[in-house]
């Protein structure tokens, strides 16, 4: 086998590598080897078998592993066993598995953290220490690997390093960081616009409504349904005055059907069986065809479809569903011997590039958003560097309490994997949502990078508007909390497409020498400086809340506590500012202790901060609090102003110093 080795990256190609998405690696250094090698202190093994070939890596007892993309599992991957293979799940579960994305890329974490990629598109394994106790057996049913190692040592290092290699995560705008509603589906166009100002009325504020698949004639992709949506620009112009943005729903499946133009116009362009005829599949418009992304004369012609769509209706995003893909049959997937058609005109049977369907898609959607605006692409299916391309959502998760709590460590995971802009449906998907699940699912979800309110057609509506009072207000309270922070949500979101660092994390990330953070799966952290620790349990009023080390300041009464501690709560969505912050909000600059920060507005502005004093690298207007100091004066560059317990009034400064 051949071993490269680039800047702290290091590649493994075992038997004849012919990986679908390929990377650019730098290389610096390479030469062959036996299949049974050290690397960083390991011994690493690849072996032919006749199924296919494995991987072996040691699994240590005080070892941890993270990533692994999205998985129905806690953070921790020990002791399960993963599969790679993108999959409609309605209704899914703790535990189902697969999901719907694939990212075969985990963290080990022993003490230093390094990273592995296992990048194939076949339907790949992940036992983590389950069949054999001391070792990760990774399997593929091809007969050849490409394996990456990053270097850490730190969890940060790592994800950056993993980025680098397939790709930063694209920027959403800022609008696509507030409140987001949704639901199979809002029509017709009136009652639309009533809704929104339903919202308004209760002092709710929306930012982006997405239309499902109701709003297209008979589900043909592109078209809309006149006798419900007669004037879709007025209505897409008339929510634009209001202050919110218009999402459409596009699936792969495009209807057979001879006098539609999209059926005609991509024609040429579609996924084969193996004797050349066309491929067809049943979705929601009846019989189906599929463009075929691996080639990317298709992607052209989508991105060019999407783009005149998007810019004949002034549309702000596009949202992919059933993109595993989803087929109406028993595999619930295209058939394995479809056939793909690559850039270098190869065909290539599907089984062995299933899970890169999404990622291509999403890059031609991209590009056609892109040509006309700076939008968003939401997706539900990915492989790895999804990212590029698409914020993604946790698909059809169930009103449950505990199906909510099974949100939090699958979207952290898949952070970890690369994929800063991730949430799931606020107040869940299936089925009834009583008012208190609402109320508490908004809270858990009110710092994720994506919010967004979204149900069945067969269930509750559970639109903020019209909970009783009680929960009303309390949803209200997160999601004015959120708009508080956007400022910091929003630089976090700049950081993460500079280098892949995720938006939100696992307290493990922050504290990776804490062995308690790796069994934390309620708590997390926005950023470097917030600790999130929603309450998940039905009637509760209060939890038990893991301090990791440090100074932490209770957001809402302000009382400090001392780390490591397990405390007990009792705010409603309790929250701890960590000391050694800088947290920019829309009303204040936050200073709590020495930091850095990069903010981003539309420039950036490197903060930092001392336990009295503030430097910006801009002139910069803004008020600014210091927690726990009570200071009645400031020297604000050259002048002296007063202030109250560290609380300065809106100045423009370049630096503060308490006096
Ligand atoms: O099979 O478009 O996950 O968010 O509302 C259902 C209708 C198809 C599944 C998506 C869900 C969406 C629904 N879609």
């Amino acid at each position: 086998m051949i071993v490269s080795r680039g800047d702290r990256v290091w590649k493994l190609e075992f038997g004849e590598a012919k990986p679908v998405v390929r990377f650019e690696f730098k290389e610096q250094q390479r030469f062959s080897s036996e299949n049974k090698l050290e690397i960083l202190g390991e011994t690493l093994e690849f072996r032919a078998t006749h199924e296919g070939c494995v991987f072996f890596k040691p699994l240590g007892l005080r070892e941890h592993i993270l990533g692994l993309g999205e998985k129905a599992y806690p953070i921790e991957r020990k002791r399960t066993r993963c599969v790679m293979w993108n999959t409609d799940s309605y209704g899914y579960g703790w535990e189902s598995d697969p999901l719907y994305v694939s990212i075969p890329f985990f963290i080990s974490v022993n003490k230093d953290a390094k990273g592995f990629f296992v990048n194939s598109c076949s339907k790949l394994t992940f036992d983590i220490g389950v069949g054999e106790y001391d070792r990760i057996v990774v399997s593929s049913p091809e007969d050849w690997m490409e394996v990456y190692i990053f270097e850490g040592p730190r969890i940060s290092d790592v994800v950056e390093r993993f980025c680098e290699l397939v790709g930063k995560p694209f920027l959403p705008p800022k609008w696509f960081f507030g409140h987001q509603i949704s639901r199979y589906s809002y029509f017709p166009q009136n009652t639309v616009l009533e809704l929104v100002e339903e919202h308004k009325k209760e002092g709710i504020p929306v930012d982006v409504l997405y239309l499902d698949i109701d709003y297209m004639d008979g589900y043909r992709l592109f078209t809309w349904d006149k006798s419900r949506f007669p004037d879709p620009k007025s209505l897409v112009q008339k929510l634009h005055q209001m202050g919110v943005k218009v999402v459409t729903i596009l699936d792969p499946g495009i209807k057979l059907d001879q006098n539609y133009e999209v059926f005609k116009k991509f024609l040429g362009f579609y996924v084969e069986n193996c004797d050349s005829t066309i491929y067809t599949g049943r979705v929601w418009p009846g019989m189906c065809v599929f463009p075929d992304f691996f080639n990317p004369k298709a992607r052209e012609l989508w991105s060019k479809t999407v783009e005149e769509w998007v810019r004949e209706y002034d549309l702000d995003g596009v949202w992919l569903d059933m993109n595993e893909p989803s087929v109406f049959n028993e595999s619930k997937s295209f058939s394995e011997d479809a056939v793909h058609t690559l850039g270098n005109g190869k065909k290539v049977s599907h089984v062995f590039v299933h899970n890169a369907y999404a990622l291509y898609e999403a890059m031609a959607t991209f590009e056609g958003v892109k040509r006309v605006k700076e939008g968003f692409v939401l997706t539900r299916s990915g492989y790895a560097g999804i990212q590029r391309f698409a914020a993604v959502w946790s698909g059809d998760n169930t009103s449950s309490w505990e199906n909510m709590r099974l949100q939090l460590p699958l979207l952290l995971s898949l952070s970890l994997s690369g994929v800063p802009f991730v949430g799931c449906d606020v107040g869940g998907f299936i089925g009834r949502s009583d008012p208190e699940l609402v109320a508490r699912f908004y809270e858990m979800c009110c710092l994720l990078p994506l919010f967004r309110n979204h149900k069945d057609k067969k269930a509750n509506d559970q639109e903020a508007y019209n909970l009783p009072s009680r929960y009303k207000e309390m949803v209200k309270r997160a999601i004015s909390l959120r708009l508080s922070l956007l400022p910091y949500i929003y630089s976090l979101a700049y950081q993460a497409s500079k280098r892949g660092h995720p938006v939100i994390r696992p307290l493990a990330y922050e504290f990776q020498d804490d062995e308690n953070c790796y069994q934390i799966n309620d708590e997390y952290m926005l950023g470097p400086s917030l600790l999130v620790a929603p309450i998940l349990e039905k009637g509760a009023q209060k939890r038990e809340v893991y301090l990791p080390r440090g100074t932490w300041l209770d957001w809402w009464t302000e009382d400090e506590q001392q780390g490591e501690a397990w405390v007990t709560a009792t705010q409603e969505l309790p929250l701890f500012l960590r000391k050694g912050s800088i947290l920019p909000t829309e009303q204040k600059i936050v200073v709590y202790g020495s930091s850095s920060f990069l903010l981003y507005q539309d420039k950036e502005v490197e903060l930092r901060s001392e336990e009295n004093a503030l430097y910006s690298s801009q002139p910069l207007e803004a008020s600014v609090e210091f927690k726990k100091a009570n200071a009645k004066r400031a020297k604000v560059d050259e002048n002296v102003v007063g202030c109250e317990n560290g609380k300065i009034e809106k100045v423009r400064f370049t630096r503060i110093i308490l006096l």
